[in-house]
């Protein structure tokens, strides 16, 4: 799948770990997806995590309920998993697998790296990245080893250096502060909470979508 950068605008980032007990992830991206997000990341985390084949069914399952939408499926550091079951992409921190080395595996894949501050950006090779993750941008409750918040700032810092690497923001993203994202130049923003805990799915898209023409 092509990259497009407005594919970051509202971008989902779930678990099995952030949905509530009474509901189920697949509920909960089907209406995220119905909604209007633009694009999935599927990120497995903590001692409750699937893993092995339950992971990959469940990874099969929500990769072709995105593409019903036509919205990119992209899987969170697993890159066996990506390949495996033919994912849209991979998005890894600076402390997974170097992208050299699955660079070639991922030909027409999309390639997201998480950047928390310029002494990482000036450190990442990004010749083969298609966006940056940067943040995170609050305080957030979904990252137990996340860095300390940089905020808007950091954005519009890192587009001075390049106007051309697309940016989604992340981090403690609300309804509330997008604006501050958008207005310091993000292409868009990812959330965690602020959808999978939403009280109302549907609003919390529609609101953040409200924030892109397109
Ligand atoms: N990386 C930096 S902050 C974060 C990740 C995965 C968590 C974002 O979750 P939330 O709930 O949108 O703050
Ligand atoms: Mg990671």
């Amino acid at each position: 799948m092509t990259f497009s950068p407005n594919m970051l605008q509202v971008y989902f980032i779930c678990g099995t770990q952030d949905v509530r007990q009474d509901t189920t992830l697949t509920n909960v991206l089907t209406e995220a997806l119905e909604a209007g997000i633009t694009l999935f990341q599927f990120r497995e985390k903590g001692d409750k995590a699937l893993k092995g084949d339950d992971k990959e069914h469940l990874a099969l399952e929500l990769k072709h309920l995105c593409h019903q939408f036509k919205v990119p499926f992209i899987v969170n550091d697993d890159v066996e998993l990506a390949l495996r079951i033919n994912a849209d992409g991979i998005h890894v921190g600076q402390d997974d697998d170097t992208i050299s080395t699955f660079i070639e595996r991922f030909d027409d894949k999309i390639i997201g790296l998480s950047i928390s501050d310029e002494q990482e950006y000036q450190h990442s090779d990004l010749s083969e990245v298609d966006y940056i993750g940067v943040g995170p941008m609050y305080d957030t409750p979904s990252k137990k080893d996340a860095h300390p918040p940089v905020g808007p700032a950091m954005i519009t810092k890192l587009k001075s250096y390049n106007s051309h690497m697309p940016i989604v923001a992340i981090g403690g993203i609300t309804v509330a502060n997008t604006q501050n994202i958008v207005k310091a130049g993000a292409d868009g923003i990812s959330v965690i909470s602020a959808i999978s805990k939403s009280d109302n799915i549907t609003q919390t898209v529609k609101d953040f979508r409200s924030y892109f023409n397109n």
